[in-house]
């Protein structure tokens, strides 16, 4: 394989893809030596197989406002590889939703399903229609609506959908709902289910407890201890939300959180009190993180993102491309000496470069944030035995996932000098297993 020549070909066959060809670059650039040292995998032409989606489909989703207008949409399903299990992967509602984006989403799920340990391939879809500012009558109209045309592609066995930006236990409820009439079967179709319909225990929580407990694996090479680090937040979501949970119980100080206006910067931290507010503020009155400074009388900083705030930990949980190079070095500047991508490719690649270059502890999202995604695949498990684990359970077979992500980045990424390189040890690890089980397949 050659890198360059695999990408401007992508490129060429699909033009204005920019986030679709930024996550394929960032993984063939990592993974060229070893996929080399296996001529066989070229004779298949694993490459193209590997980056370019099984299918995707796109559909017109049309439904009815509250002031009685037709609205049209467009709704996506990416089924991007199922080598190893079947797809799997979120559901995201966002106004920038479009198929460049879904295709990024896809391709980094696949490896990082890869590296759960679970059998489950990769997938993603999505909308972009926007929530935000929606009554509940209109999301559930709008949830009916996407599953009127999703249902037919999707099964417990075949592609099980999830949350993502904008797609929480709401809209999961809406869309199961609407998927269980269709279909007329009650099967674990939809991940992140309420608790009373078949959901998992710590599911919610799952993507930023793991992100947190990647992290103290990293720090644990260096011998160094959570306590008393100050952690900068982005974002304000499902995994902002529970990465500040974790945080805090573990005796951090979160300093930041943000939404798509501004962030707040509180130089006390933002205690569980101050927490439970955001939990209500976010998930009960949808309202946005301005309020928080309003209430507590901390600065709040309108179209900026917290990277520019000291700390010694940042954990990126917003969405793609939040970190630049400027914000990177200024991270750097200030002492900040570990990044864990809590969303998905939030880091551009100069930033990754600066991260890399300075030698910090530095884990993607697709090891790191792997821990929601691992949870979906245990409710899997759950709903195929017909049986539900206990929060202390669930907790710990992500513990030990997690733990088992980090050994296999150490695995593949460790250098010479003993820096480990969680980009590499990442890319490798989730592309050996997926390309042994797609040379045992055939050509498929
Ligand atoms: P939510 O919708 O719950 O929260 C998203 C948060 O990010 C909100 O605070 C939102 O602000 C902010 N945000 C979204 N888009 C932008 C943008 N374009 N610019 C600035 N801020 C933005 O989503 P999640 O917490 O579930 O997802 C966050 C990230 O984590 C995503 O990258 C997602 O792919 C990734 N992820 C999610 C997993 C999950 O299980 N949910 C699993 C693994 C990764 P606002 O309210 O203003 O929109
Ligand atoms: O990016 C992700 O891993 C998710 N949004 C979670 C996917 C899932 O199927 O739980």
């Amino acid at each position: 394989m050659e890198v360059k020549k695999v990408l401007s070909d992508l490129k060429r066959r699909f033009p204005n893809e920019p986030e679709y060809h930024q996550a394929v670059e960032e993984v063939l650039t990592t993974i060229e030596e070893e996929y080399n040292k296996h001529p066989e995998f070229d004779r298949y032409n694993l490459i193209e197989r590997l980056c370019i989606p099984d299918r995707i489909f796109s559909f017109r989703v049309t439904w009815v406002d509250d002031k009685g207008q037709v609205q049209t949409n467009t709704g996506y399903r990416i089924q991007h590889n199922n080598a190893i299990g079947p797809y799997k992967g979120g559901i995201r509602f966002h106004s920038s939703v479009n198929q460049s984006i879904l295709k990024f989403l896809a391709f980094e799920q696949t490896f990082k399903n890869s590296l759960t340990t679970l059998p489950m391939g990769g997938g993603k879809g999505g909308a972009d229609f926007s929530p935000r500012g929606k009554s509940d009558m209109e999301v559930m109209r709008f949830c009916q609506a996407f599953v009127t045309e999703l249902w037919r592609h999707i099964g417990p066995e075949t592609d099980v959908p999830a949350g993502d930006i904008g797609v929480g236990g709401r809209e999961v409820g809406y869309m199961f709902g609407m998927y269980k009439k269709l279909a007329r079967e009650h099967t674990g179709t939809f991940t992140g289910k309420g608790l009373e319909f078949g959901g998992s225990l710590i599911r919610p929580e799952a993507t930023g407890y793991g992100n947190v407990y990647f992290l103290l694996e990293m720090l644990k090479t260096r011998n160094i201890d959570i306590k008393g680090k100050v952690v900068a937040i982005s974002g304000s979501g499902n995994v902002a939300q529970y990465t500040a949970e974790k945080l805090i119980s573990l005796g951090a100080k979160v300093i930041t959180m943000s939404d798509s206006n501004g962030y707040i910067y509180d130089p006390d931290g933002i205690d569980a009190e101050k927490l439970a507010y955001i939990f209500e503020l976010k998930n009960v009155q949808r309202g946005r993180i301005r309020e928080y400074a309003e209430k507590y009388g901390c600065k709040y900083v309108e179209g900026a993102r917290p990277w520019n705030e000291k700390c010694d930990i940042a954990m990126p949980s917003a969405t793609q491309n939040e970190i630049d190079g400027d914000d990177a070095r200024a991270l750097l500047k200030n002492g900040c000496f570990a990044v864990s991508e809590g969303a998905n490719m939030p880091s551009t690649p100069e930033a990754i470069a600066e991260f890399l270059n300075a030698k910090i502890l530095y884990a993607p999202g697709k090891a790191a944030n792997a821990g929601g995604v691992s949870v979906s695949g245990l409710e899997m498990t759950q709903n195929s035995i017909k049986l539900g684990w206990s929060k202390d359970e669930v907790d710990e077979k992500l513990k030990n996932i997690m733990k088992d992500i980090h050994n296999q980045c150490i695995r593949y990424g460790k250098q010479e000098d003993g820096y480990v390189n969680y980009v590499k040890g990442a890319n490798v690890a989730g592309f050996m297993k997926v390309a042994k089980a797609m040379m045992a397949q055939g050509i498929l």
